[in-house]
Formats: C-alpha cells, sequence, structure tokens
C-alpha cells in the first residue's frame, strides 16, 4: 500500500493508484473530461491539474500514480485559475446553443462552466460549423460540439475494436470523424452507441424518434403496442434520481399507460420464446449433429459485427431472431389475431437500452411476419425518460401495474437476458430440461456470471458435458472467433458448443441508449437488480412460462416448427 498525503488528509492506496482515484478513496472530488474509468488515462484536457509538494510543475492527476510519501494539493486560487483557463479554452470553440442540445441538463462540460461560474470567455470565440452526420438508424454525431476529449474514439477502437471513429487532421483543425471521413454508415460503425454513453457532451447521441411515437399515439389511428427490453427496468430510475439498480417494472408499466399506449408488454416474454427457439435449436444442432459453437444473436451490433467482419461465422449463428423482434412479430400476427385487429392497424414500440435496436427494426425486411416491420419505432431508455418528463409523470411515485396478458408475462430466465451471461443461463436451465425431461434442483449457474470479458465453463448435464463460453464488449469477440477459426483450420474438436456475444461491457445493463453515466460500479448494481428480478420469480425457467406454454399450444404448435420458424426466425447477409 502507498500511504501518502492529500490535501492534509492520509491516504493509504494500492500501488498504481492515481491521485484522481486517491483523492475519491477521502471525499476528494477532483474535476475531470477526458477522463472515463473504463478507458485508459490520455490526458488530453488538462482540468485535472494538481499540485504535488517538491514539483515544479503541476501535474495532471488522471494520469499520475500516487507516489509513497506524496503531498498533494488538489485545490488552491492557482489551480483554480488553471482549470477556469482550460474550461475557457475549449467554450471558445464550443456552440453556445445549450437550450436546444440533447445534453442540456447533464452535460459534463455545462456542469463545470456553472460550476466554476463562468460568465464571459476571454477568447476569441471561433467555432467552425460542420453539419452533423444524420446517415445511421441508430445514432447522430455532432462534431461542432466535439471538444476533443477522445473518449469516443478511445471506446470505438479500445473497448470496442472497432475502429469507426478517428481524430482527422491536425492542431487547431482537428476534428471528430468516422475513419476516413466516410459518413458512418460507410464507416465500419455497428451502431452499439456506447461512443454515444461516454460522450460527455452533446457531439454524439441517440437519433431521437420520440416525436414518431408521440405523432402516433395523439393520432389514435392505430393500436399503439409497446414492449420494454429486460435491461430497461433496472436502469431507467436513475433519470429520476433512484439508484442504479433499483428495480421499476411495475413504475414503467404504469408511466406506459399514462404515456397513451393501448397495450404494455414485456420482451421478458419475449426472451423466454427465444430461450425455447434458440434453446431448441441448439439441442438439436448438439445432439443431433449441426454446425457448433452455436452463436447467440439477439444483440443486434454484434449481429452487424458478424456481417462485417465475420461472415464465415453466419452458419454458426442461431436464426432465432432477438426477442425485440420476437415480441413484434408476436404481437402483429397472434395478439392481433387475438384481439380482433389487422396488422397495418398496429404500431409496436419498444423501449430498449439500445441504440442498434434501432437499426435491427429495419434489417428483418425479408423476413418480416406480416408484410408490415414486426417493430415500428425503437426508443432508447433516455428517450423514454424524456417522453416520462414531457407528459409531467412522477415516476417514482407511481403505483405498480402489471404488463398485459399474452405477451407480458414472463419468468426469471427472461429478465437475465439483460446482463452478460443471461442468456447462456437462461438458454442452460431450459437446455437440460429439453435434454434430461428433469428440472435442475439448483438453476443457478454462476459460472454464466460476473464482468470478466470472456467466461468459459463446462456445464454437466447429467453426464453431458456442454462447453459454453461467455463474451462481452466488442473488442473481446475477436480472440474467442480466432479459438474458434484455428480449431477448425486444424481439424480440432470445437473449443466451445454454445457462445453467448454481447456487444456492450456488462450486457444490455451497460448499453448505449442507458442513462448517462455507467461505469462498473453502475453496471454491477444494475446487475444485482437484474439477479434480485430472477430470484424473486416464481418461475424462474422459460420453459415454465404459462404464456409461452399457451402460445405454443394455440399458434405456434412447437418450438422450431414451421410457423415458428416463419415468424419467429431470419436469416444473415454476406
Ligand atoms: Fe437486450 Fe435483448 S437482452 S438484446 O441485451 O436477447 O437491447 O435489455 O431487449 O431483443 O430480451 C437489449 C436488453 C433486449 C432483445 C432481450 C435479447
Ligand atoms: Fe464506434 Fe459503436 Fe460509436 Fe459506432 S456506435 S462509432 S461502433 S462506439
Amino acid at each position: 500500500m502507498i500511504e501518502a498525503e492529500i490535501n492534509g488528509i492520509p491516504v493509504s492506496v494500492p500501488e498504481g493508484t492515481t491521485i484522481l482515484n486517491a483523492a475519491k478513496e477521502v471525499g476528494v472530488q477532483i474535476p475531470k473530461l477526458c477522463y472515463h474509468s473504463d478507458l485508459d488515462a490520455w490526458a488530453a484536457c488538462g482540468i485535472c491539474v494538481v499540485k504535488v509538494e517538491g514539483s515544479p510543475k503541476m501535474l495532471r492527476a488522471c494520469a499520475t500514480a500516487i507516489a509513497p510519501g506524496m503531498k498533494v494539493l488538489t485545490h488552491d486560487p492557482e489551480v483554480v485559475e488553471v482549470r477556469r483557463t482550460v474550461l475557457e479554452l475549449i467554450l471558445s470553440t464550443h456552440p453556445n446553443d445549450c437550450l436546444q442540445c440533447g445534453r442540456s441538463g447533464n452535460c459534463e462540460l455545462q456542469t463545470l462552466a456553472a460550476d466554476f461560474g463562468i460568465r464571459e470567455i476571454p477568447f476569441e470565440k471561433r467555432v467552425e460549423h460542420i453539419e452533423p452526420d444524420t446517415s445511421t438508424t441508430s445514432i447522430v454525431l455532432n462534431p461542432e460540439k466535439c471538444i476533443k476529449c477522445g473518449r469516443c474514439v478511445l471506446v470505438c477502437q479500445e473497448m470496442q475494436g472497432v475502429y469507426a471513429l478517428e481524430f482527422i487532421g491536425r492542431g487547431d483543425g482537428t476534428r471528430l470523424a468516422p475513419a476516413a471521413d466516410v459518413n458512418l454508415e460507410e464507416s465500419p460503425c455497428i451502431k452499439c452507441g456506447q461512443c454515444s454513453a461516454h460522450c460527455p457532451v452533446g457531439a454524439i447521441y441517440e437519433k431521437d424518434e420520440t416525436k414518431i411515437v408521440w405523432d402516433e399515439i395523439k393520432k389514435h389511428e392505430k393500436h399503439c403496442v409497446v414492449q420494454v427490453a429486460p435491461a430497461v427496468r433496472v436502469a431507467i430510475g436513475e433519470a429520476f434520481d433512484m439508484e442504479p439498480g433499483e428495480l421499476a417494472t411495475g413504475q414503467l408499466y404504469a408511466a406506459l399507460r399514462r404515456l397513451g399506449f393501448d397495450a404494455v408488454f414485456d420482451t421478458n416474454f419475449s426472451a423466454d420464446l427465444t430461450i425455447l427457439e434458440e434453446g431448441t435449436e441448439f439441442v438439436k444442432r448438439f445432439t443431433e449433429g449441426g454446425e457448433l459453437p452455436q452463436l447467440t444473436s439477439c444483440c443486434p451490433a454484434w449481429t452487424d459485427y458478424m456481417e462485417k467482419f465475420a461472415t464465415d461465422f453466419i452458419p454458426n449463428f442461431s436464426s432465432a431472431k432477438s426477442p425485440q423482434q420476437m415480441l413484434g412479430a408476436m404481437a402483429k400476427t397472434y395478439y392481433a389475431e387475438k384481439a380482433d385487429i389487422e396488422a397495418r392497424d398496429m404500431f409496436v414500440v419498444s423501449i430498449m437500452p439500445c441504440t442498434a435496436k434501432k437499426f435491427e427494426v429495419g434489417r428483418d425486411d425479408n423476413m418480416n411476419s406480416t408484410g408490415f416491420q414486426d417493430v415500428d419505432v425503437a426508443l432508447t431508455t433516455r428517450e423514454l425518460a424524456r417522453m416520462i418528463k414531457q407528459a409531467g409523470i412522477d415516476f417514482k411515485s407511481l403505483p405498480d401495474e402489471e404488463a398485459d396478458s399474452l405477451l407480458g408475462t414472463y419468468t426469471g430466465a427472461g429478465t437475465l437476458f439483460g446482463v452478460t451471461g443471461g442468456v447462456m443461463e437462461a438458454a442452460l436451465r431450459s437446455a437440460y430440461y429439453l435434454i434430461t425431461k428433469e428440472d435442475l434442483a439448483d438453476v443457478n449457474f454462476m459460472e454464466c456470471r460476473g464482468l470478466e470479458g470472456v467466461k468459459e465453463a463446462e456445464i454437466d448435464i447429467k453426464g453431458t458435458k456442454v462447453r459454453i463460453a461467455i463474451a462481452h464488449q466488442m473488442g473481446n469477440i475477436e480472440a474467442v472467433l480466432n479459438r474458434v477459426r484455428e480449431a477448425k483450420a486444424n481439424n480440432e474438436e470445437t473449443p466451445w458448443h454454445f457462445i453467448e456475444v454481447m456487444a456492450c461491457r456488462g450486457g444490455c445493463i451497460g448499453g448505449g441508449g442507458q442513462p448517462h453515466g455507467a461505469t462498473d460500479e453502475v453496471r454491477l448494481k444494475r446487475t444485482q437488480g437484474i439477479y434480485a428480478d430472477d430470484e424473486k420469480s416464481v418461475q424462474r425457467c422459460s420453459h415454465h412460462n404459462p404464456e409461452i406454454t399457451r402460445i405454443y399450444e394455440d399458434f405456434l404448435g412447437e418450438p422450431c416448427s414451421h410457423k415458428a420458424h416463419e415468424l419467429l426466425h431470419t436469416d444473415y447477409i454476406e
């Protein structure tokens, strides 16, 4: 341990701890802009400067490790003045249209400018006008607002391994742009939205589609159906001063009804349905022989990645559509039939923690169940939070309500989809049943849990050994794929039979459309919320969901039937 002093307060921290993090330990907040705990510090902005006794110059707290006996001073008039100048310089090249900015109210630059009481900018104002890039269906790039902190570039390149973003030009002319200066749609971008989740200002944000939804609800011409994804329920509360991880399922249903939706369903229901389809597909491949490993297909950023960079894995992909798409398909066929509504008179909205889901609603074009999109609009958690605020709904004090029947009941397995390892855990619970015709005594698969980038295990299903791998955060995936490729090239047995992939760190709870401010601490709390939801569920295995049993009896026949294939499965583009 390193013993040192911060503002005269003794501090004891492990070797390698930065001054910034050591200060946090003793309750001292050092302002930061370019630094984010997910990323390596690269000391670009200079706002975190501190004084260290004996050092002739100020040091950057984010990138300097605290040393034994170090005496750090984090705040004095001189330090504050340097920080103010850094802010003034940034603001001299930043547009002033805060009121129209998507980040107004939770912009890190705006907060710092307010904290430092900046009233005038003593530098020449030089804002270069750059048109926003609206080429993708998911996110908008507004380089004019960029403060060149570099977080998005580091996230895209190092965390996600995608290299869609970079800085172009030099010196004053430096600007944020998609790689090779094409537009974002033409770049390798997989629409995960992690850049938007890490951007401290309004330079990258989700494509806002709330107006389309408001208009449709207001017109009252169509039956408006909504579904809520697993991970939304443990994060939306953060937009209303609730703790990360606080379960808000009942309040969410209530808020959606108050917004004017005619039917409120749950993506957790169709996550259970996915397990029966994808689980049956896996058991077939595993027992009857088929392309292994099977790869999960529910994360649209991962699917996009595969179609761009790993088409050799197309035969390995589960053909099951994602739960979002499955719910849309079931709403426009099964529910439509029961409610006596034509698919064309139905408008399906989904609330997702994810920006790539906006892209997914259009990707199954050739495989739609009814001739219309399965899902019409996907909104992110952030967009829904804004709608709730616009409607003046006091979210925290809403009573708990239930989802509507037919597509609203879920098991603990369905809710697990929101975390890394959750799809695998849910699949194993039902695969065990499908293989042995018996239920597990203990449904918890602890091997699937935790934030480790790649988790591996061998699961013993009454003597049958199933080797699994779980990867999250896109940059961790290539190594897994390469091991499979290597085994194939050497004619060896596949290292794993079943692989779950989620593009975002922590799985969907860490999705690119979730409320801003996710760190591992927040991700862990959201994850605990998901596990708590699973534990309190009466049924914890998808095959015990009574609405799922009914949908097969009444409508689909059996898992992977011809009808199920028509409605719930898709194909991939080479
Ligand atoms: Fe997910 Fe999903 S679990 S991708 O992370 O499979 O977005 O929450 O909705 O569709 O269910 C996201 C979350 C979903 C889907 C589900 C899957
Ligand atoms: Fe990179 Fe994801 Fe942002 Fe696209 S959405 S630029 S892949 S971080």
